[in-house]
């Protein structure tokens, strides 16, 4: 059951957020600030039970975020969490009788995912949960709240966009309703684009009678932080805030934003790899065995560059991206890479590669 790589618990209890000169700690302490009234509560701690990071939440029995594809087990009722929304019912039910009804968290959260620029596999959230007097809209009161934050984050001149889920497909919680999104603008080298940093809403009045407050009201969000902070200092690969190269920490002061300089751009190159897909095999299960192999965090991007089918076949050709942030590689290196990925792709999930 237990499906969590050494890769992975060698990164709890790391603390970027608790590490004032870096930029994880430098945007909490900025989001922070702005809300004041809530409390704060951090818990170091990343295992959480399955009820609370799912079954509390609404989250559907058969939703793909609950697959072992998807999630770091311990084991059946354990997982490293997934996102900070898990401390939403431990902290506002009322039975222990200290409930805590407008707090603001902050931590490390697991998932396996994509690799690219704005993907990693831990990554950190800021979760708030904000129960609002009775008469409140609040629905508008979040909105209000969300378009402050986003202003004393980026500046009075920020490119951004809220979508709707009453306009926008794909991005409603099952924890939430009147559900939202917010994007903000990034310079990244090819110009600029839009990246997804929060989402949000308005608190199921299922969970709130569960809760034991029910015709309460209270909205709720939760914050990417390294997206946040990628599109704060200008930060291009979110691998970079796992560096320990002093190129990269000595820009960084508590308190301060600053455009990140980059201090170089080394050569990248590719190796591709192409399998017959299997009843094991999925797109995040191949990143979460590259991660795995990829302990000097040299692959760039894993992108799905070909695919067709063969006697009821399908096969698949991946590229796998190498580009380090912070040297040049050798090809020693990265075929050694190669090599142990393609055969832990046969080992773990029984793949035949071409
Ligand atoms: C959530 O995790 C919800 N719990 C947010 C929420 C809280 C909604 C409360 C409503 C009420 P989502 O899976 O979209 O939502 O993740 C939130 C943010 O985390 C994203 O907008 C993005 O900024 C960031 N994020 C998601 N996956 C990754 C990843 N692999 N690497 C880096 N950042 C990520
Ligand atoms: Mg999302």
């Amino acid at each position: 059951m237990n499906n969590i790589p050494s890769s992975i618990v060698d990164k709890i209890g790391q603390g970027l957020y608790r590490q004032p000169d870096h930029p994880i700690c430098i945007v909490k302490e900025k989001v922070y600030e702005y809300f004041s009234d809530l409390a704060k509560i951090e818990i170091q701690d990343p295992y959480t039970l399955v009820e609370y990071n799912f079954d509390k939440l609404r989250v559907p029995k058969d939703h793909p975020s609950r697959s072992p594809s998807d999630t770091f087990y311990k084991d059946e009722e354990t997982l490293l969490r997934t996102h900070m929304t898990c401390y939403l019912y431990p902290m506002g039910h009322s039975e222990t009788g200290k409930s805590q009804l407008k707090y603001i968290t902050c931590g490390d959260v697991y998932r396996k995912d994509a690799i690219d620029a704005t993907h990693y596999p831990v990554f950190h959230q800021i979760d708030a949960f904000c129960m609002v007097p009775d008469g409140t809209d609040v629905k508008q009161d979040l909105r209000n709240r969300l378009t402050g934050l986003i202003k004393h984050l980026f500046g009075p001149t920020c490119v951004y966009r809220f979508l709707e889920d009453s306009e926008v497909e794909g991005i409603s919680f099952p924890f939430t309703v009147d559900s939202l999104e917010i994007e903000v603008e990034l310079q990244t080298e090819s110009g600029t684009k839009l990246l997804e940093v929060l989402g949000a809403g308005t608190v199921h009045p299922d969970i709130m009678a569960d809760l034991g407050l029910p015709n309460r009201q209270a909205w709720a969000f939760g914050l990417g932080v390294e997206r946040a902070a990628m599109a704060l200092f200008n930060i291009p690969d979110i691998r970079l805030f796992w560096s320990n190269d002093q190129r990269f920490l000595s820009q960084f002061r508590a308190g301060q934003i600053v455009k990140f300089k980059p201090y170089s751009k080394y050569e990248s190159c590719y190796k591709d790899v192409s399998l017959f897909v299997n009843e094991k095999f999925s797109y995040n299960e191949m990143c979460s065995i590259i991660r795995d192999e990829d302990r000097a965090n040299i692959v760039e991007s894993v992108i799905l560059i070909d695919q067709f089918e063969r006697s009821g076949q399908l096969s698949e050709c991946y590229r796998i991206i190498y580009r380090s942030v912070d040297t040049t590689l050798k090809n020693s290196d990265i075929n050694k890479i190669q090599s142990s990925i393609c055969k832990r792709l046969v080992a773990d999930l029984g793949i035949q590669i071409r």
